[in-house]
């Protein structure tokens, strides 16, 4: 059996401000049978986009990526799903635009990416980050504690 999973899903601010790849974007969520946990629509603050981004604190688009990240609002989700963390982002698609647009044109940051900074959406990594960002966005929720609760209805 394989693992169920929670992922934090970010659709980033330029797509927010464009309803029609909003709507598609969020049809690509249901329509790949997502379970959505937790959505909601934020303003990313400087200091949540900081921590958020740490990693990246000292690479050239570091400044761009803060910027663009709290240019709008975004809309975030905790997504569950048997390999959600892969499958989101086999639908996401590369990171750099211009290997989405060449290499998996139908992905949504091949469709929907505009450049390298504003690649649409954000999907975690590894479980491990999933928690850690899942933290940042929804304090309050029990990740472990879900897990509990959660998996073994998934499964009956
Ligand atoms: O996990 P990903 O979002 O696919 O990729 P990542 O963790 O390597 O990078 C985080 C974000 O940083 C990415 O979604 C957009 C931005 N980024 C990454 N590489 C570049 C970049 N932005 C610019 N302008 N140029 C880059 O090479």
């Amino acid at each position: 059996m394989t693992a169920l999973q929670l992922t934090l899903a970010i659709i980033k601010p330029h797509v927010i401000k464009n309803p029609f790849s909003l709507e598609a974007i969020r049809n690509i969520i249901v329509s790949s049978n997502f379970k959505v946990v937790k959505s909601k629509r934020k303003h990313i603050t400087p200091d949540e986009a900081e921590m958020f981004y740490e990693e990246h604190m000292h690479k050239f688009f570091y400044n761009r990526l803060i910027t663009f990240m709290t240019s709008g609002p975004s809309d975030v989700y905790i997504l569950a799903k048997e390999n959600a963390i892969k499958d989101w982002r086999t639908l996401m698609g590369p990171t750099k635009v211009y290997k989405a647009q060449f290499e998996a044109r139908e992905s949504i940051r091949g469709k929907y990416g505009f450049t390298d900074t504003r690649n649409a959406t954000h999907g975690s990594d590894s479980p491990e980050t999933a928690k850690r960002e899942i933290g940042i966005f929804f304090p309050e929720f029990d990740y472990e504690g879900w897990f509990k609760t959660e998996e073994p209805k998934f499964h009956h």
